[in-house]
């Protein structure tokens, strides 16, 4: 029999979602960094390129692309809207299609738009402690629709990869809009 060194956590989530530690980045999204994401295009104009819409912490153990790995997040998305439409993430496919994640709400309330290929939309409502299984071939945006910011855990396979351009070029098939200070998912003809 012999001792092994009991090493400490290589890294913290707080209960509030903050990643510390080893391996651990900070990403920010500023509304200049999200021109053509919202339908208002005279409001976005009107608006501080400045905006914080949201941040994501991150730790990667591993590099991008490495197959086997997983990837753990969290993402917050500050209260604010575009006109009548709520602050979201951009949203993506991952490159890899098959690629499936895992979404867990933490704080606030929200929407999880979720967009299949053929542009079959729906919505999971995010509230503390939901979990949302994203199958592969599924795109997916965050929708902050409460006053507080919306914190939500993720992880991903390290060589899942994000497909922006898909939805830079068709956009999401649903939009979520403020109506008399309600949530309404407006969807396009035909999806
Ligand atoms: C998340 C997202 C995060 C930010 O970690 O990357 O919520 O959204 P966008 O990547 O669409 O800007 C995830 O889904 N990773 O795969
Ligand atoms: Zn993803």
């Amino acid at each position: 029999m012999y001792q092994i060194m009991v090493e400490q956590a290589k890294a913290v989530v707080n209960a509030g979602g903050g990643i510390r530690g080893e391996k651990v980045s900070h990403g920010i999204k500023y509304l200049e960094q999200l021109q053509g994401v919202f339908e208002d295009r005279e409001a976005f104009g009107a608006m501080d390129p400045k905006t914080l819409v949201y941040e994501v912490d991150s730790q990667a153990m591993v590099s991008e692309g490495t197959a086997g790995g997983l990837f753990f997040g969290t993402s917050y998305i500050h209260p604010g809207q575009v006109g009548n439409e709520y602050f979201m993430t951009k949203g993506h496919y991952h490159n890899r299609r098959e690629s499936a994640e895992y979404y867990w709400g933490i704080e606030g309330s929200g929407l999880l738009l979720l967009m299949e290929e053929s542009g079959s939309i729906r919505a999971e409502q995010v509230i503390p402690g939901s979990l949302h299984y994203i199958p592969g071939n599924t795109s997916h945006r965050l929708v902050n629709t409460g006053t507080t910011v919306l914190t939500v855990g993720a992880c991903w396979p390290s060589d899942a990869g994000h497909d922006y351009k898909s939805i830079e070029e068709n956009g999401f098939t649903a939009r979520v809009v403020n109506v008399d200070g309600k949530p309404v998912v407006l969807c396009k003809e035909g999806s």
